[in-house]
């Protein structure tokens, strides 16, 4: 197919209300992301109005490169298009580029309690990163809670760690509204998936950018098996002749998501009669990752070739959201 251009005209009414779904540039998109939220994205565009956002003001709650953000930013646009997200059907922009986002996310810090922010499961995580926590780390959610109310969304397909945050954004709509004027900001729902909690390849945690335990959607064959090679198997397999338990083991997990049904099978046999070692199983695995993102690195590697055309459609994704934001933004002002 033809590589997207920037759409020439709105599609969407000023006041639609639909699906909204934001991402970290924190790194690559990898197979979590994919399986969890940016796979449904691509369904859900067909049907409804989509708001997909790149979340550049929630990634500098973490440590980052500042010069490096750029680029991953830009990486995550060709990441989401290639995967799938079309300009025509849905508005793909950068949350910095819409300032009432942040603009929002104050006038929600007045309804926040902060007792609420710090029993979030993912503050406490990620702070314990952290020498000294930062503010912005534990005003995450109410950001959230901003671009996904800015929108009037009713629905967030998120994996299962961001299920708390949208709870969150509910009372926050809730306390807004009995405040200031019932029924102005809708409750948004999670929309959580089969694929909710995707095991990084270390067994131990989610997959997560920033801990580098991931496959990214675009890399090559070869870079798929060099990850997969050292991955977190069921630890009751010591020599090649263990015999092991599928259902322990994050690679038939994995398996399940990108192998054939009779593969699927195989792995499960071959594991529990250790009729396969498990770099036999993972090689298999990296082939069918490898075969399954084929077409998305391909139309990766187009989009890169004419970054132009990536940054036009994010300058028009900004303009398409910003006519939603602006309006309300007034009714929040009133
Ligand atoms: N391991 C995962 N399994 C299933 N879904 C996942 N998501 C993230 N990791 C997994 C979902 O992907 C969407 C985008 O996530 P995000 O970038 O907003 O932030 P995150 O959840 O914090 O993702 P990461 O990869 O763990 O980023 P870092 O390390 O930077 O914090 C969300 O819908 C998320 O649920």
């Amino acid at each position: 197919p033809a590589l997207p251009t920037a759409p020439l005209a709105p599609v969407l009414p000023p006041t639609s209300v639909g699906v909204f779904a934001g991402i970290q540039p924190s790194g690559e998109l990898h197979i979590g992301n994919y399986l969890g939220a940016v796979r449904r994205w691509v369904e859900l565009q067909r049907q409804h109005e989509c708001f997909f956002c790149i979340v550049d003001y929630h990634a500098i709650t973490q440590e980052y490169d500042a010069s490096a953000l750029p680029q991953r930013t830009f990486d995550m646009a060709v990441s989401l298009l290639a995967a799938g997200i079309d300009p025509d059907r849905a508005v793909l922009f950068v949350q910095s580029h819409v300032p009432e986002h942040t603009e929002l996310a104050w006038a929600f810090t007045s309804v926040t309690p902060v007792g609420e922010l710090e029993r979030m499961t993912q503050f406490k995580e990620k702070a314990q990163r952290q020498e000294s926590v930062l503010a912005g780390l534990l005003n995450y959610p109410v950001l959230q809670a901003a671009d996904v109310l800015l929108y009037k969304a009713d629905t967030v397909p998120v994996g299962e760690d961001q299920v708390q945050h949208i709870e969150l954004t509910r009372e926050i709509a809730r306390k807004w509204n009995a405040r200031y004027g019932e029924g102005f900001f809708p409750e948004p729902q999670a929309l959580v998936g089969d694929a909710k909690r995707i095991m990084g390849l270390d067994g131990q945690a989610k997959m997560s950018k920033s801990i580098g335990n991931t496959i990214g959607i675009l890399e090559e064959p070869e870079a798929i098996w060099q990850r997969l090679r050292p991955a977190m198997t069921d630890p009751a397999r010591v020599t090649r002749n263990d015999p092991g338990t599928p259902e322990i083991c994050n690679i038939y997990h994995l398996h399940r998501h990108f192998s054939p049904p009779a593969t699927i099978e195989e792995v499960a046999q071959k594991c529990r009669t250790a009729g396969w070692g498990c770099l036999d199983c993972k090689r298999v695995l990296a082939d069918n990752v490898a075969r399954v993102f084929e077409p998305i690195r391909q139309r990766a590697a187009e989009l890169k070739a004419h970054p132009e055309r990536v940054r036009e459609i994010l300058a028009a994704g900004a303009e398409r959201a910003q006519v939603v934001a602006r309006e309300t933004m007034h009714g929040v002002r009133e």
